[in-house]
């Protein structure tokens, strides 16, 4: 296990949360070094059953669960919300804080050694745990995630700014990488699973389009394409160099509403893209404004460089202006 010392102490890091920051960032230490041992260790991306919706759990995902659980059962966290629990859990009845949080998210990637990682929003805790997680996302206290790549790095906002902190192997702390990530205004990288071209509503089958049209299209340029299949490794890249992030809602059955979450996903993603100069949005709202519906809802993303976020906003209201005519 993890020392009991600090593994992060930053004057960034507001008093009040530094407790539970450190928290996830000595549980997070703890899955780093699950993950580094691979096929080595445990058997991690073994399928142990199913959460909420039927998503696929693995062994990894239920253990962090557990772990994160534990850990911020120690601190001023009175409501945790997790993908891998039906409902929110009550740790300390007094605690002023709540936690939602993807303890690991894109797991699918566990057995073929590709960055995954746990994503996390801290809200004040109401005295209702519905009351602490459904409401504006532009509510948060703190949003972030850890990546498990590489390098292991907390990447977090407490709204003045996006902070990227470096685990340092020999030392076993999170030291301060940089102090202000920036998403550039303009792109040309954009990602989307584009397998799924056939079931996507027609603005973003013409937004895209625009893209694959490249310097021979509307836009004059040429487009490159990434797609992980991670939301934490595009996550990272998008505020390393830019570009721009699309998980509509499309035709498939259950997608209407695209694939990711709203409390413990889109709305921390969506705190650091906006923290960081970019931009947010379901397509066309800003994420940032929206309240789940219940705890586990989905929500379209689409995030990232603010040029491209705009582009398919306009790609939107264009399409309803065309329904409407
Ligand atoms: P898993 O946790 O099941 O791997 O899903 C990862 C994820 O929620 C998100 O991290 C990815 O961006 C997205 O799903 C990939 O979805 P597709 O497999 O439909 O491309």
């Amino acid at each position: 296990m993890t020392s009991p010392h600090p593994v992060i102490d930053h004057p960034e890091v507001p008093a009040a949360l530094a407790e539970i920051i450190n928290a996830l960032s000595t549980a997070a230490i703890d899955v780093n070094a699950i993950i580094g041992h691979g096929p080595l260790g445990q058997t991690l991306g073994a399928q142990v059953g199913e959460n909420t919706d039927g998503d696929t759990q693995k062994a990894l995902d239920v253990q962090a669960d557990e772990m994160f659980a534990h850990a911020l059962g120690q601190t001023d966290v009175r409501w945790y919300a997790s993908e891998e629990q039906d409902i929110a859990l009550e740790l300390n009845p007094g605690g002023a804080c709540a936690v939602a949080i993807d303890p690991l998210d894109g797991s699918s990637n566990i057995d073929v050694n590709v960055s995954i990682g746990t994503i996390f929003s801290i809200f004040d805790a109401k005295d209702d745990a519905g009351a602490s997680f459904l409401r504006p996302a532009s509510e948060q206290l703190a949003g972030g995630y850890v990546i498990y790549g590489p390098h292991c790095a907390l990447v977090v906002t407490f709204g003045n700014g996006v902070l990227m902190f470096v685990l340092d192997r020999d030392s076993g702390r999170f030291e301060l990488a940089a102090p202000e990530l920036h998403i550039p205004e303009k792109t040309s990288e954009f990602a989307i699973n584009a397998s799924n071209r056939r079931h996507w509503q027609a603005p973003v089958r013409a937004y895209i389009d625009t893209c694959l049209a490249g310097a021979d299209g509307p836009r004059g340029r040429d487009f490159n394409m990434r797609w992980v299949g991670s939301l934490v490794a595009e996550t990272h890249r998008i505020l390393s160099r830019g570009g721009v992030f699309l998980y509509p809602g499309d035709a498939r059955k259950g997608y209407a509403q695209g694939r990711l979450r709203m409390v413990y996903e889109c709305a921390p993603i969506a705190f650091l893209a906006e923290q960081a100069g970019g931009l947010a949005t379901d397509g066309s709202k800003p994420i940032m404004s929206h309240k789940a519906p219940d705890l586990h809802a989905r929500i379209p993303l689409v995030f990232g460089s603010a040029e491209e976020v705009r582009e398919v906003e306009r790609a939107h209201a264009d399409d309803t202006k065309a329904l409407e005519a």
